[in-house]
């Protein structure tokens, strides 16, 4: 039977199980990448877990979230980050040297390899031929010492691509269209691999514009081939000896097939307040616009940033419009300011922000109230943006640069000028003086612990009867935006006491004191929510302050990936009610027991009592021997301590 490329990849990483879709395996990790809202703790998880050195082919600590330094807590990690990547042999890429993502692509991604990232878009490097996942830290912390990366061996999706792109339709569009198709939840276990003619006339950047928003659809990763292009694009970036040609076998298996034409998608745009709800931009031309925000690890390549200057050359941004443009990393910067865009840019009106996520997380250029925001991102939850009723779309560069001039969301293929056909650079600018290391371990550095850096948080061991109160119940669709904010509590991500008090902030402000006075007087804390419960980011915060609030188990109609297994690694037990509407037998502040978890959890199904209205509701709970083992010790790092 032929393999397609996933399996090709999985199968010689294999440490654990075998290769047999919905069953879970260990794989090797040969790559690892943390950014610094992420990876303080996984640094502190790594040091908790006495790792002296990492065991993979490579590992790199970005400093791209936290770039704003306004007070000590930002410049404090950074500095923790460097001196802790300095003792164990990681490469620190330096603040200003642009978004992991972006910058993994360009220098380190390589065809055939396993990548692992505490960050949810790790799935960028997708577009280089690798598998690429994002994980919670712990688990990147684990791979790093050289333990397995465990998940469940996916269904593998084709998806076979057609014809070749119009004018004005980019990238973003095709992953947008695959939105639509595909939606934000259900598609969990699932790996997509790109296949079919169209793939060749897809740059790699490209490409990882596409893998990069699988995470949007909660997918595991998505993958293209290693061909000729990704050749190119080593070759331009002084790699090609990296390359290697990776093709899934002519006969290769899929669990199905989806065809897409490429010269039949058109411009399309994500409105509020979710990646999911894709519409024409026809349908929404007309719109006025306040702000365009072009970058973020999704469209800040090159060839994007050039796009965008060449349909603004010789413009001046609209009256009513604040445009910014954060280059993805510091070669793109570099690539701008040689080539006379960046000029061109300034020239035009363009705000030019640092080489980060600013924006895209946040923590900077916020818009106005009920202000309407383009942005060439991957998110536009609402409140993402640091203003609670801003309304934010994601389109491509090209729409981006449309609103500029017209101050309305425009149609690009209106604005009535020829199409700027514009090929990808054949060599990019080479500068690695921003990496620091050699990816050897030295432990005579000192590793530095400013006030901001905390101990990671401990749970104790899982015990067997949960007897406590539904602190909250919240519907469908939470993201880990919602559970966590990051913006302008993101400074807070080395301190779980502090930062726990933003728990769900935006939905209930007096969650943090409920679970304070329930944890003091001996109650545990419930989550109960609906379905797709922990959408979007990696953060694995979402579960460690819950965690450090009392939080013991979290009751949903069904959870994405990467929050489930967060919640398991900090001890926290995920339960999904058996019968759906199950979820209308319990409130807030109802009072329930669950007895004997022990024993049930080796049946995968437990009853809970609801002792406020007198009723039993059936859950289930299934989760694999080593994660039940995970559960019962009080999470990862003690598990892993103990071992
Ligand atoms: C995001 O886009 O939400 C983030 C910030 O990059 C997160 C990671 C984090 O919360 O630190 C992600 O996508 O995993
Ligand atoms: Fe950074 Fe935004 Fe990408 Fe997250 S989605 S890594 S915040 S640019």
């Amino acid at each position: 039977m032929g393999r397609n490329l996933t399996r090709k990849i999985l199968e010689s990483h294999l440490m654990e199980g075998r290769y047999e879709p919905g069953t879970e395996c260990g794989i090797r990790i040969d790559q690892t990448l943390t950014q610094d809202a992420t990876g303080t703790m996984t640094y502190l998880q790594l040091e908790a877990m006495g790792i002296k050195s990492t065991k993979t082919e490579l590992s790199v600590s970005y400093v791209d979230h936290n770039t704003v330094q306004a007070g000590f807590e930002n410049a404090d990690d950074h500095k923790y980050l460097q001196t802790v990547a300095a003792r164990y042999g990681v490469i620190y890429s330096r603040p200003g040297n642009g978004i992991c993502h972006q910058v993994h692509l360009e220098r380190f991604g390589r065809p055939g390899k396993t990548l692992l990232g505490s960050d949810s878009h790790t799935p960028t490097g997708g577009g280089i031929g690798m598998i690429a996942i994002g994980a919670g830290g712990l688990d990147v912390a684990v791979a790093m010492g050289g333990g397995p990366f465990y998940t469940t061996c996916p269904k593998v999706c084709q998806i076979y691509l057609t014809g070749g792109l119009n004018e004005w339709v980019s990238a973003k569009d095709v992953v947008l269209k695959m939105l639509e198709i595909f939606g934000v939840k259900g598609n969990v276990g699932v790996v997509l691999e790109y296949a079919g003619p169209g793939v060749s006339t897809l740059s790699v950047p490209e490409r990882a514009t596409i893998t990069n928003m699988g995470a949007e659809m909660g997918v595991t990763c998505s993958i293209f081939p290693s061909d000729d292009v990704t050749r190119g694009f080593l070759q331009a970036q002084g790699r090609a000896d990296q390359w290697i040609e990776l093709l899934p076998d002519e006969d290769a298996q899929y669990a199905n097939t989806v065809h897409l034409e490429l010269d039949r998608i058109e411009p399309l745009v994500a409105a509020p307040h979710s990646p999911g709800n894709v519409r024409p931009i026809q349908e929404l031309k007309g719109i006025k616009v306040d702000q365009v925000n072009i970058g973020s690890c999704t469209n800040s390549s090159c060839k994007d940033m050039m796009k965008v200057a060449a349909i603004l050359k010789g413009k001046t941004v609209h009256p009513d419009v604040s445009l910014g443009i954060a280059p993805g990393s510091r070669q793109v910067f570099q690539m701008m300011a040689r080539s006379g865009i960046l000029a061109d840019l300034i020239n035009t009106g363009a705000r030019i922000l640092e080489s980060a996520c600013g924006f895209c997380i946040g923590n900077s250029q916020s818009p106005p109230s009920k202000g309407v925001s383009l942005r060439t991102s991957n998110r536009n939850f609402e409140g993402r943006s640091g203003t609670r009723d801003a309304q934010i779309y994601l389109v491509s560069p090209e729409a981006a640069a449309a609103a500029v001039i017209t101050g309305r969301i425009t149609d690009p293929r209106e604005l009535g000028i020829p199409y700027p056909a514009i090929e990808p650079p054949t060599t990019f600018f080479i500068d690695d003086s921003m990496f620091l290391g050699n990816g050897k371990p030295d432990p005579s550095v000192e590793v530095f612990r400013g006030p901001n850096i905390g101990d990671p948080p401990k749970n104790s061991a899982f015990c067997d009867v949960i007897r406590g109160e539904i602190a909250i119940k919240v519907g469908d669709k939470i993201t880990t935006d919602h559970i966590m904010p990051a913006g302008v509590r993101l400074k807070y991500r080395s301190n779980i006491p502090k930062y726990a008090e933003f728990v769900f902030e935006n939905i209930d402000s007096s969650f943090y004191s409920r679970c304070m006075k329930n944890k003091k007087g001996g109650t545990q804390n419930i989550i109960v929510a609906g379905s797709s419960y922990g959408q979007g980011s990696s953060r694995e915060h979402a579960a460690l302050c819950p965690m450090y609030l009392g939080v013991t188990a979290v009751i949903a109609q069904g959870f994405e990936r990467i929050h489930a297994a967060n919640l398991i690694n900090c001890g926290i037990i995920p339960l999904t009610f058996a019968r759906e509407e199950d979820y209308e037998k319990i409130s807030q502040g109802d009072e329930i027991e669950i007895s004997s978890i022990k024993t049930r959890l080796k049946e995968k199904e437990i009853m809970m009592k609801n002792r406020t209205r007198d009723i039993s509701i059936p859950l289930l709970c299934r989760l694999s021997e080593r994660q039940e083992s995970i559960l019962l010790a009080g999470g990862l790092l003690n598990y892993t301590v103990s071992l």
